[in-house]
């Protein structure tokens, strides 16, 4: 069962769509917005040189710098007369990325997220708490509208103010709720204080994105609330939650909703299109935006594509869950290690909470790398013998030894309420 026929339709009848709309997606930005006019005659191309949906690895990619360079709003493609909504993403760097829709650009974001919702298995008869933050942020109106649009009932409790969210999960019986990752570890912990378990609530799934998180991660988040994890992925350039989505009978990647972006997989060094199954950097076209299209964008997400026909009957392509960032790689002593790697140890450690955090120092020439763990509530050893475990366990995944190891006892490493998770902080730039 899908919302939209779309799903499954076959692989011709998607290419002609996305044919069809890449053209006039080029035509759009060609006509209305002088940047990608230059852009596209600078690599040689004019609208009618897309005859089919493969020459869209023809186009220029569009980067972050170029949104950047382009503040407010030099990449919008309708007046501003025609817009609804603006949406602006922070970023750690610089100037935020401003964002915009039009009327129909909102009516397909509804659409792909009651979309994604259906299949995470939500239905029109469940209640579905949203903890994901309100605001600039596309999280929380992404989701509510989303919600909305399946005619299921939202709670629109949005980030932080943790025990009134528990409050709502236990008092509304929420079936359903929305939010990061690191946010669901939090709330098991807020609710073991508060004197109960979060997995004795009928709440049976939670939709989580907006952060990497690993697989013994999201098993931990499973065991802890008694729920099934449905991993989402999106992004504000491309229109927020809602790219893609994995599907509650297969939980075997994430369906893209590719009738609306276009996915491709490169090489991050080169630019060159890799084929399925390899990982690179997911690069998107939007195919049906209007305020703010996107051609060949570099999400600097890395990921892979798979275009076998899912269990769940779903004929678009599945991404691979985003791993990670393709500027996330620490190089420390000129080794790269990803944080992942980091995370993937410390979940399959009984004793270590999920909570950690990396610093990064330069003293002379030199890197080093700390780390910071919680052991459990219960772990009765010494906070040495739990030391010497997870660096003889970490000596195995990195090629790098971290220069110190510090386990601390529970909720000593800074939570995150409201927004996304922090676990790296590189101070060799100070
Ligand atoms: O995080 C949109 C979103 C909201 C997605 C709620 C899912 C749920 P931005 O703030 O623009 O938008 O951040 C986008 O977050 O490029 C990824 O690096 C990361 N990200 C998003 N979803 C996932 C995920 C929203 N499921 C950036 N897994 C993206 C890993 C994710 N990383």
């Amino acid at each position: 069962m899908v919302y939209n026929d779309v799903e499954t339709a076959s692989r011709s009848e998607l290419e002609e769509l996305q044919t069809d709309r890449l053209r006039e997606t080029v035509e759009r930005v060609y006509e209305n917005v002088p940047w990608y006019r230059d852009h596209l005659e600078n690599a040689g191309i004019a609208p009618e040189d897309v005859d089919t949906i493969d020459d869209v690895s023809d186009l220029p990619f569009t980067t972050k710098e170029d949104i950047r360079d382009n503040y407010p709003d030099g990449l919008f493609a309708v007046p501003h007369e025609d817009l609804q909504r603006i949406h602006a993403s922070s970023g750690t760097t610089g100037k935020p990325k401003i964002v915009a829709y039009t009327e129909d650009d909102l009516g397909v974001w509804h659409e792909v997220m009651a979309r994604s919702l259906y299949a995470a298995g939500v239905r029109s008869d469940d209640v579905v708490q949203n903890g994901y933050g309100y605001g600039l942020f596309t999280g929380g109106l992404g989701f509510h509208d989303g919600v909305e649009e399946l005619g299921a009932c939202v709670i629109p409790t949005g980030g932080g103010n943790t025990s009134r969210q528990i409050d709502m999960l236990r008092d509304m019986e929420s079936d359903v709720l929305s939010c990061t990752p690191s946010y669901c570890l939090y709330l098991d912990e807020r609710a073991d204080d508060m004197g109960f378990d979060l997995a004795d609530l009928p709440l049976e799934r939670v939709i989580i994105g907006a952060e990497p998180f690993t697989d013994p991660m999201r098993n931990e988040i499973e065991d802890a609330l008694g729920v099934t994890a449905i991993d989402v992925y999106g992004l504000s350039e491309i229109i927020g939650p809602g790219v893609s989505i994995e599907c509650e009978e297969a939980q075997n990647g994430l369906h893209v909703w590719e009738d609306h972006f276009y996915p491709e997989v490169v090489d991050p060094d080169t630019g060159e299109v890799l084929p399925e199954g390899e990982e690179g950097e997911l690069v998107l076209t939007s195919l049906t935006k209007q305020a703010f299209p996107m051609i060949r964008y570099r999400t600097g997400d890395m990921t892979s594509l798979n275009y076998d026909e899912c269990e769940c009957g779903r004929t678009v392509v599945r991404m691979d869950n985003v791993s990670g960032r393709a500027d996330d790689l620490i190089i420390v002593r000129g080794v790269n290690v990803y944080p992942s790697q980091i995370e993937e140890v410390m979940v399959d450690i009984d004793a270590v909470a999920p909570h950690y955090r990396i610093d990064l120092y330069r003293e002379g020439n030199l890197d080093t790398l700390e780390l910071t763990v919680e052991h459990v509530h219960d772990y009765d050893g010494t906070h040495e013998e739990l030391e010497a475990e997870i660096d003889s366990r970490l000596r195995d995944v990195l090629d790098v030894k971290p220069d110190e190891i510090e386990v601390v006892g529970p909720g000593v490493i800074d939570r995150t309420e409201v927004g996304k998770v922090k676990r790296v902080y590189d101070h060799r730039e100070d």
